[in-house]
């Protein structure tokens, strides 16, 4: 290991092992008014779909804050950051004109992280699809992809000088699932049949946009995916588990594989559809190679039979799987406040399972955290996230390409459907005033960061 590795409490990265936080627009910006309308705010603005009631307003006022917000990174000094682009800030309408503020604003963070010597990294897609792209299908509407490749072309071409390395997706199974086929995320739809249309359609625009950005002489493209280990719980929800899997995993790394939908999902959701939407031609689209791949990890999904469990895990229910069998899902031991089980070694078999259907693909950590009760004190974030880094530097050392890991979150912020009630940052966010606090776990991560 290189002399200059990282050692801290215990820990040691080694020195080339990027280390960063991550946050996405929605959750953090604030500013609707100088943004075109976002699929988000309209969901928000239905009674019930947000638990505190909260919409986009302020979030965190980063938008009028970010000078304090650059500031703070630098302070932390992290590697990295990773943020995403709000369409609909930059492309009011999603298509067509560009919003010359919108732009700005992205031109001052990234020229404000540069200054720091912080590596800009930038996703795309982090859910919030322009309202008027919504209103025709969103991502159930094949054209979406297309438009989404123009608006990739558009960023890279603007930002393309600057941003280090770029991400299309961020977790195509929420927009997919949680959005067209549960409708616990905008646009609130629950049609599942459709859903797996959107999957289908998420992974058509992530092709599209990866060609289009080369075509602009961009490099360092990827997609982050949210790959969850299925465990069957006892050895009779092995195909329940398998089902799951394939819903959660399978779907997106056998398309980006270029193995298209498999025998297995087109039979197991053969109720639902034909899958008539699956081109052929598609397949090189699809599966267009990535320079990188992204993870983000929390937790792992432990199938149970159904009634097995009574544990309510916020992202754990059959209805988030087009055509599950009945189950339930069984979170043990410490639970987070989402009520996700506590798996580091979970961390591995998702990294594995990447490494195994993407072979030799460098793999970023580009999410990892633990939403915790409000304070200032949180020990338990601590401890979470030097397990995790230690597993992480751990699948490098096994053998598998892992060049960084991204902290979620730099501040507490709007965390979608839980509105305010769930705290993932590393510094507390007071929703009212909007003043900034390191917690104890920015210290720490402050230090394990300084300490090469
Ligand atoms: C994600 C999410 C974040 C969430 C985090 C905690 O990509 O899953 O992007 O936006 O806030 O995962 O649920």
């Amino acid at each position: 290991m290189s002399s200059h590795a990282r050692n801290f409490d215990g820990l040691s990265v080694p020195a080339d092992f990027e280390l960063g936080v991550a946050t996405s627009s929605w959750q953090i910006e604030g500013d609707s008014a100088g943004r075109g309308v976002a699929n988000w705010d309209e969901f928000a603005a239905i009674p019930g779909n947000v638990a505190d009631g909260a919409g986009a307003d302020p979030a965190c006022d980063h938008v009028n804050r970010l000078e304090e917000d650059l500031d703070l990174l630098a302070w932390l000094g992290v590697d990295a950051y990773r943020f995403s682009i709000s369409w609909p800030r930059v492309m009011p309408t999603g298509t067509g004109a560009h919003s010359k503020s919108g732009l700005d604003f992205y031109d001052r963070l990234v020229d404000g992280l540069i200054a720091r010597n912080i590596k800009p990294v930038a996703t795309l897609f982090h859910w919030d699809t322009p309202a008027v792209i919504e209103h025709e299908g969103g991502w159930s509407n094949r054209e979406t992809a297309y438009k989404f490749a123009e608006y990739a072309r558009a960023m890279a071409t603007h930002f393309g000088d600057r941003v280090d390395q770029w991400a299309t997706l961020n977790e195509p199974w929420c927009s997919a699932f949680l959005g067209y086929c549960a409708g616990y995320f905008a646009p609130g739809r629950t049609e599942p049949d459709v859903s797996l249309e959107a999957a289908y359609n998420l992974i058509l625009g992530h092709g599209l946009a990866i060609n289009a950005m080369r075509d602009v002489g961009v490099t360092n493209l990827g997609i982050v995916l949210n790959i969850i280990p299925c465990l069957a719980d006892s050895p009779d929800m092995e195909r329940q588990t398998e089902h799951v899997d394939g819903m959660q995993n399978r779907i997106f790394l056998d398309l980006l594989a270029g193995k298209g939908v498999s025998q297995l999902t087109r039979q197991s959701c053969k109720e639902l559809t034909d899958w008539s939407f699956v081109r052929d031609e598609d397949n090189a689209v699809l599966s267009t190679k990535t320079d990188w791949i992204g993870e983000n990890y929390y937790s792992v999904n432990r199938i149970a039979a159904p009634g097995a469990s009574e544990i309510v895990s916020i992202g754990q229910d059959t209805a988030m799987f087009p055509a599950c069998p009945p189950v339930s899902f069984a979170p043990r031991g410490e639970l987070t406040d989402m009520g996700w089980e506590v798996v580091p070694e979970g961390l591995l078999f998702a990294l594995k399972q990447i490494d195994e259907a993407l072979p030799g693909t460098p793999i970023w950590i580009c999410e990892n955290g633990i939403a915790l009760p409000d304070s200032a004190h949180d020990p338990k974030r601590i401890s979470y996230l030097k397990a995790h880094i230690e597993q992480a530097v751990a699948a490098r050392e096994s053998g598998i390409d892992i060049r960084g890991y991204f902290a979620w979150s730099l501040l507490d912020n709007l965390e979608w459907a839980s509105g305010w009630t769930k705290k993932f940052g590393m510094i507390q966010v007071d929703p009212q005033t909007g003043k900034r606090t390191p917690k104890d776990s920015a210290r720490w991560y402050k230090a394990l960061l300084n300490s090469r």
